[in-house]
């Protein structure tokens, strides 16, 4: 038994280890034609809330039942993210919104453009047409503001790729629902 499990974590931890790799993005070759839409996925960790993963497909909107902000984070608290966007043919963009308040550290790799306006704060990777690659990830850590009475707020994600050879981008959008608790 002892065996068993322990072959099956091997197995895990292989898979686990391909599927790191496949997410970092191989390099790939953009097709004559590219109707499919990217896959974005975000996972958010830290206190309060553990590992959060949201993933479109299946959904572009994630709330908590009933509407409500899907996750609570605390304030002045320091949580970290990923943000991946897959592609087969070639990931063009990525991009997380949130808002201005938020304070980014440790933003890799280092090619990540952050733009701060009056309202949201948004980091955003650009693939290349030259060296397509499978995926785009953008990582880094979040400290949340010192709200005081409270923020509801949504993390913005988008995934372009190239549509093909000489087609339009297809695009993904993916919303994620939270609030910064007030104290
Ligand atoms: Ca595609």
């Amino acid at each position: 038994m002892r065996t068993d499990n322990f072959s099956t974590a091997v197995v895990k931890l292989l898979t686990g280890a391909l599927g790191a790799l496949v997410l970092a993005g191989c390099a790939t070759t953009i097709p004559v034609t590219d109707t499919q839409q990217p896959e974005i996925t975000l996972i958010v960790t830290g206190p309060g809330v553990g590992r959060q993963q949201m993933t479109d497909p299946p959904k572009d909107s994630w709330t908590g039942p009933g509407g409500v902000q899907l996750f609570d984070l605390k304030p002045n608290t320091v949580y970290r993210f990923t943000l991946t966007v897959s592609d087969q043919g070639g990931a063009a963009r990525a991009q997380l919104r949130m808002p201005v308040s938020f304070t980014v550290t440790e933003l890799a790799p280092a090619t990540v453009v952050q733009v701060a306006d009056s309202i949201s704060r948004s980091l955003t990777l650009q693939g290349s047409r030259a060296n397509p690659v499978t995926g785009l990830i953008i990582s880094g850590s979040f400290r949340t503001p010192d709200t005081g009475s409270g923020l509801s707020f949504e993390f913005q994600t988008e995934g372009d790729d190239f549509g093909g050879a000489s087609g339009r981008p297809n695009q993904r959008f993916m919303n994620v629902s939270a609030s910064v608790g007030a104290h």
